[in-house]
């Protein structure tokens, strides 16, 4: 008789099957404990240049989150960077209906999402060439966190969900900047940071990982509006994050700013 595979037949428990690097020792996401953080004065705040730019964005569905396209012209360096890194894409990660979804967890606290603007390194041309560079790619983390009010600023991404609910979908976002969906910029000084991985197959260990303390407020139902999205098999697109990996002695540092 015939198996029938779903999106788990490729889930994160084949990756090391998938992909040797998913079974590295340096993988994403981790579990943050607090007591263990070491406090870095070399964790400076950030420049954020060009997230207040408005542009025109395609939101995707990628068959395995939703993400939105970002110009090049959005960089960030400081925060103890080695070089400036350009912006590629943000995506995010959620659970069911509004229930846990972040990849990374705090003290082993799930929040119900978490958001990642992908960053590679100025004098690379795509994720793929950044990759093979051990800090090729900076990944800025930011949790959901459920609010009895609605955040109105996401509103315009959560209403486009719609009209992208199977992959390959796409959709333009008219009139976006980067710093609608964050926290404002003088809010952003604290954060955890330590080297990883992607969180998705080929599990590339060449991603410095910065998340903020600072999280995005959204109402529940905001939250469980990204579970009207679907997997490429019909099934509802919901608990799109990898579990936590082992740190195997790296340190997480935390700036204290
Ligand atoms: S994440 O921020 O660690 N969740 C992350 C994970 C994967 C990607 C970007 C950010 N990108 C993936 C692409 C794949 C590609 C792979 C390796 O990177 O979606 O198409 O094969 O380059
Ligand atoms: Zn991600």
């Amino acid at each position: 008789s015939q198996v029938t595979c779903n999106h788990t037949c490729t889930g994160p428990d084949v990756w090391g099957v998938v992909s040797q690097h998913c079974s590295g020792r340096a993988q994403s996401p981790v579990n943050i404990v607090t007591r263990r953080l070491l406090p870095d004065e070399r964790l400076t705040p950030f420049h954020f240049i060009g997230y207040q730019e408005t542009f025109h964005g395609h939101l995707i569905n990628t068959g395995h989150a939703v993400q939105l396209d970002l110009p090049t012209s959005i960089r960030i360096r400081g925060g103890n960077l080695p070089a400036t890194y350009k912006a590629l894409q943000f995506h995010l990660h959620w659970g069911k209906d509004g229930g846990p979804g972040s990849e990374h967890t705090i003290d082993g606290e799930q929040f119900p999402g978490e958001m990642h603007i992908v960053h590679i390194k100025e004098e690379y041309d795509s994720l793929s060439q950044a990759v093979s560079d051990r800090t090729g790619v900076a990944v800025l983390g930011f949790f959901f966190q459920e609010s009895a009010s609605a955040n109105k600023k996401f509103d315009p991404l959560i209403n486009a969900l719609k009209s992208i609910p199977q992959p390959t979908n796409t959709t333009t976002l008219k009139g976006v900047s980067l710093d609608m969906f964050i926290p404002p910029q003088d809010n952003m000084t604290k954060y955890f940071r330590y080297d990883g991985s992607l969180t998705t197959p080929n599990c590339s260990e060449a991603v410095i990982w910065s998340l903020f303390e600072n999280t995005i407020p959204l109402s529940r139902e905001q939250l469980a509006a990204f579970s009207q999205l679907q997997f490429s098999d019909g099934e509802q697109m919901v608990k799109t994050y990898r579990p936590v990996q082992p740190l195997n002695g790296r340190q997480v540092y935390y700036s204290g700013g």
